[in-house]
């Protein structure tokens, strides 16, 4: 296993579509998986897209769990959102590739998803409250969209704008 470094904007790898996997879940993609956990983990974070380790592919992992809980990952091959519900709910979100950024984003309540496990066995499940946002957030990411994608210009300019200065101060210090 190993730590991957998490792109960060505005790299333009983060805005492509992934595509799905094809052949299943073989070891090669549980390997990539195993990565993709041990960085989120290592973040840390509560879920993680391929596409923000710079591997465009419809794979995503997830623990919901907190620092001190057993570890439950999840993981999810080829997923798909089959339904929502019309209602919605607010959540201050982050994300790995906008670092120290926050805003509100309203999302569906609930969706039903479809998705590959580690085993490579179908899973279909509803999602709710934490669940449901990180999932849905998630899954934006293999669309290429990002949560500061669902803001006004003008707040999407300021996380932009904040994440580059933060860089530049790293460069200066590095
Ligand atoms: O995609 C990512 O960057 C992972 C996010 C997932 C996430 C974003 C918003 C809401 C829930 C999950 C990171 O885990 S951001 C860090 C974080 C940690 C705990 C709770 C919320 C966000
Ligand atoms: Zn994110």
């Amino acid at each position: 296993m190993a730590i991957r470094e998490i792109l960060t904007i505005p790299n333009p790898i983060l805005k492509q579509v992934s595509t799905p996997v094809e052949g299943g879940v073989t070891d090669e993609v549980r390997a990539l998986m195993d990565d993709m956990l041990e960085t989120m983990y290592a973040a840390p974070g509560i879920g993680l897209a391929a596409v923000q380790i710079g591997v465009p592919k419809r794979i995503i992992v997830m623990d919901l769990g907190g620092p001190n809980d057993e570890k439950q990952p999840k993981y999810f091959v080829n997923p798909e959102i089959l339904e929502t519900i019309e209602e919605t709910q607010p959540y201050e979100e982050g994300c790995l590739s906008v670092p120290d950024y926050y805003d509100e984003v309203e999302r569906p309540a609930r969706c039903l998803i479809r998705y590959l496990d580690y085993d490579g066995n179908q899973v279909e499940e509803w999602a709710e409250d934490l669940y449901a946002v990180c999932i849905q957030h998630e899954m934006d990411h293999l669309e290429g969209t990002l949560f500061i994608d669902h803001l006004s210009r003008l707040r999407r300019q300021r996380a932009v704008e904040k994440v580059k200065k933060a860089k530049r101060q790293k460069e200066r210090v590095a």
